[in-house]
């Protein structure tokens, strides 16, 4: 039985400019191959024709089971899009979706999208090899936990939760074999052309009220060892030439022996390779002493969720730490040499624009990759239940669910097109200073390449953008959707037109 594994086309995101294979749909097809399965996959954003090569793979190969892995909200239209067109051309296909959105919305997900027949809840690789040998066996898929569907009465279905992997080491090296490695798009252009990004790691301890990793996790957190972690980067350096990586763990050293066994392989292991890891400032403080270490390994960058500089919305957030430990940690950082990234939240309900000029004066006297955010309530956080039930999310529109658009109004900025602009305004503020500016110029070798990057890219096509309307990056086989239904012509297109999102 054949499967094939769909990451649909998607628009790649203007600020990052980067694609990178999914680092789980890559350990997904890493674990059916060890099962058995003959699997393929599609990255389809990669391809020449995203939609017409989806299109003409499905048509001619009909594989029996087609999965399509939405990784984030803002790519469930992609989806549900990628879903009706597979259904289209290929009905007998059993279409699963799996991912974090799909798995919090999974009944609205089946009603909105009827071409998806079975979601998959939660983590994947156990519930999917089951669900395969199921339909494969024609076996009763309610027995398969971790699934929802709609019944023949059209009732929604979910068979249970699916116990996470407790041991995320049981799982084989990521199939990076089968992922178009060497293709142009695939790099991330602020670090360097050799760029990727990896994942050891699941889900969180803490329980920040906007962060959709730790509810997807139920606020677990587990980790490949370190060892294991290291061959994955050895193979990345001497199969792919891969140096540099943005590591996708949300919080790397949640305890201090994955730290310092990452710090112990990689010294040893000598590879040469430079690291952008995620943390907290209070782990940042607790590690002071293995900081220098890490730098040895090849940090480069602790980015950290440091949000607002004022402990009552911290508070609100439930970031359970304080303005005071997010000054020391940067200033550990900048003492042992290793770069500072703030991710900030701006858009607080509360907030005025005496509150954001604080905000600037604190964070810019120490970051050097200034991470901002407008606070977004994802699907399946509990910001998300406790705005919703406050009547404040106003806009709907899943693609906008990218940090980057205003989703909630604030009490001084009463429409969402005042909020977004209160983030341009920050973003101009931020970045046209000549102490900005003059990062350009920095000794720095990482620091210089990403501000030319963020500065003569970025900021200046959104400034060509804003000032004489020119258009903004998009990648060069990029091909909305609906634009392909009306090329493509001929008998489906418009029923699949009216289904387009
Ligand atoms: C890699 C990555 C990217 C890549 C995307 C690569 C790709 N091909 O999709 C890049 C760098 C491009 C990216 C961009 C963005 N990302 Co991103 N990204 C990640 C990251 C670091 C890793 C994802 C991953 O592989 N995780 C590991 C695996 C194990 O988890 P998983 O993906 O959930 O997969 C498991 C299950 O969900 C399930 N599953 C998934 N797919 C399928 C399919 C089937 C058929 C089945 C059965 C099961 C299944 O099984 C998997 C294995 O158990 C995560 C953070 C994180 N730690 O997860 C953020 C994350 C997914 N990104 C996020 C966001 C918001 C974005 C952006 C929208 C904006 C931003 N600020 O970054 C942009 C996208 C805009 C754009 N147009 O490009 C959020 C999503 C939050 C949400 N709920 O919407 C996350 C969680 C980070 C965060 N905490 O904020 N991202
Ligand atoms: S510390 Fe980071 S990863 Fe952990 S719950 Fe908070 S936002 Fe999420």
């Amino acid at each position: 039985m054949r499967f094939l594994l769909v990451d649909p086309p998607h628009k790649i995101w203007t600020i990052l400019r980067a694609w990178v294979p999914s680092p789980g749909c890559l350990q997904l097809l890493g674990y059916l191959e060890r099962e058995g399965f003959d699997i393929d996959y599609m990255d389809c954003t990669l391809n020449e024709n995203p939609w017409r090569d989806l299109e003409e793979k499905v048509r001619t190969e009909k594989p029996e089971v087609i999965g399509i892995s939405v990784i984030c909200t803002a790519f469930i239209y992609d989806g549900m899009n990628a879903a009706n067109l597979i259904k289209a051309v290929s009905p007998q296909s059993v279409i699963i979706m799996g991912g974090e959105h799909p798995s919090f919305m999974a009944e609205e997900t089946l009603r909105d999208c009827p071409a998806i027949d079975y979601i998959c809840v939660g983590e994947g690789e156990v519930t999917l090899k089951e669900f395969l040998r199921a339909v494969e066996r024609k076996e009763d898929l309610s027995k398969v936990l971790g699934l929802a569907y709609l019944n023949e009465r059209g009732e929604f279905v979910y068979t249970g939760d699916r116990p996470f992997i407790e041991d995320l080491d049981t799982l084989p090296m990521p199939a990076y074999h089968l992922a178009k490695m060497e293709h142009p798009y695939v790099e991330i252009p602020s670090e360097g052309r050799r760029g990727l990004v990896v994942n050891f790691s699941r889900g969180c301890t803490w329980d920040c009220t906007f962060c959709s990793e730790s509810a997807f996790y139920k606020r677990t957190w587990r980790r490949r060892s370190p060892k294991l972690i290291a061959d994955e980067l050895q193979l990345l350096k001497e199969k792919y030439n891969r140096d540099i990586f943005y590591v996708g763990d949300n919080t790397f050293n949640i305890t201090r022996e994955q730290g310092i066994g990452f710090i112990e392989e990689m010294t040893k292991r000598k590879t040469n390779q430079h690291f952008w890891l995620q943390s907290r400032a209070d782990l940042v403080i607790r590690d002071e002493d293995l900081l220098d270490g890490f730098r040895e390994a090849g940090v480069y960058q602790f980015m950290m969720g440091l949000e607002y500089h004022a402990d009552s919305v911290l508070k609100d957030i439930r970031k359970r730490q304080t303005v005071e430990q997010a000054r020391k940690a940067m200033e550990l950082l900048k003492k042992h040499k290793l770069m500072v990234m703030a991710t900030l939240l701006i858009g607080h309900w509360k907030e005025t624009e005496e509150d954001r000029k604080a905000f600037l004066r604190f964070f810019r006297k120490y970051v050097d990759h200034f991470g901002l955010n407008l606070i977004t309530p994802l699907p399946g956080t509990p910001l998300f239940y406790q705005m919703k039930e406050q009547g404040r999310i106003e806009d709907l529109d899943y693609r906008d669910f990218d940090y980057l658009h205003a989703i909630m109004p604030t009490r001084e900025a009463d429409n969402l097109e005042q909020v977004n602009l209160i983030y341009k305004d920050i973003m101009r503020r931020y970045y046209w200073r000549p102490r900005e500016l003059l990062k350009l110029f920095s000794p720095n070798p990482i620091l210089r390449h990403h501000h030319r990057y963020y500065i003569t890219k970025v900021a200046f096509n959104i400034m060509m953008h804003e000032i004489f309307g020119k258009p903004m990056w998009v990648q060069s086989n990029y091909q909305e959707y609906k634009d392909y239904l009306v090329e493509r012509g001929e008998g489906l297109h418009e029923t699949l037109k009216a289904l387009a999102r």
